[in-house]
């Protein structure tokens, strides 16, 4: 299979930096779900070879109900890096996306390594500070179609993320009100205890996923916690801000 994993790798590579749709891998290929994370890890070798660097990591699939929409019982998770990181109050070119949707988030940055199974208080102890965010998922395979395997392999959809300012984690974050807006109007509307009923419990799960891969969550590293709501279809023109009750907001334009 490393044969394999090796040119799944690359197509997916290529979709990504060229911005192009692909059929799912599964439709030529049978791989498993330890599989498709090589695969992901391999297709961000090569883009840390091409001289992107490792800002972190995101959590997928930390609501319930997409869980059970996927037929799906555990998350997913995908890598961060510096090129995916826009800017707040920045702008994206929608020419660099297929078909980029966005999605409510809260991030944290970690001011020491975690690694492993953890409770969620050893996890928090692990936060320098939390931020409202938002994530572009992209899924590169046509339609947004795509089996658990495939979006694993394609980094969990991952293409972009937004972190607004960075806050002291001194407050209780568990049921935050969350609010999106397209064109100053609200187009979602949630609450961080939709991310796994606190999003605490994304970072300690993030944790013991990545350790599963052999990876260590670094210091310095922002954690991008799941959707707290559904994602909105991006389009050219639309401005866009997350505000999380308490932490502030942050934005982004897609240019015309
Ligand atoms: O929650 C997530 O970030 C899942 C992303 C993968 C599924 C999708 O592209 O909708
Ligand atoms: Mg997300």
């Amino acid at each position: 299979m490393s044969k394999n994993i090796d040119k799944l790798a690359k197509i997916v590579f290529d979709a990504q930096i060229n911005a192009t749709a692909i059929s799912q891998l599964s439709e030529t290929e049978s791989f498993t779900l330890e599989e498709a994370y090589r695969v992901q890890a391999k297709s961000i070798d090569m883009r840390l070879a091409a001289g992107e660097h490792r800002v972190g990591m995101k959590m997928g699939f930390t609501s319930r109900a997409k869980m059970v929409q996927m037929g799906v019982d555990d998350m997913i998770w995908g890598r961060l890096t510096n090129l995916m990181l826009v800017e707040d109050g920045g702008e994206i070119d929608i020419s660099n996306y297929v078909h980029p949707r966005v999605e409510p988030e809260i991030a944290y940055l970690l001011k020491a390594p975690l690694s492993g199974p953890l409770s969620t208080v050893e996890a928090w102890n692990a936060v320098e500070a939390i931020a409202p965010a938002m994530e572009i998922i992209d899924s590169r395979y046509e339609n947004f179609k795509f089996t658990v395997e495939d979006v694993v392999a394609d980094n969990s959809s991952s293409s972009g993320f937004i972190i607004g300012p960075w806050c002291k984690p001194d407050s209780d974050i568990a049921n935050l009100g969350m609010v999106m807006e397209f064109e100053g109007r609200a187009v979602q509307i949630g609450s961080s205890a939709a991310i796994l009923g606190h999003p605490a419990r994304s970072l300690a799960a993030a944790s013991r996923m990545t350790a599963e891969d052999g990876e260590t969550l670094e210091a310095g590293w922002i954690v991008l916690a799941g959707g707290a709501t559904a994602a909105e279809a991006l389009y050219e023109g639309v401005s866009v801000r997350n505000t999380v009750e308490g932490l502030g907001s942050c934005s982004f334009g897609v240019a015309k």
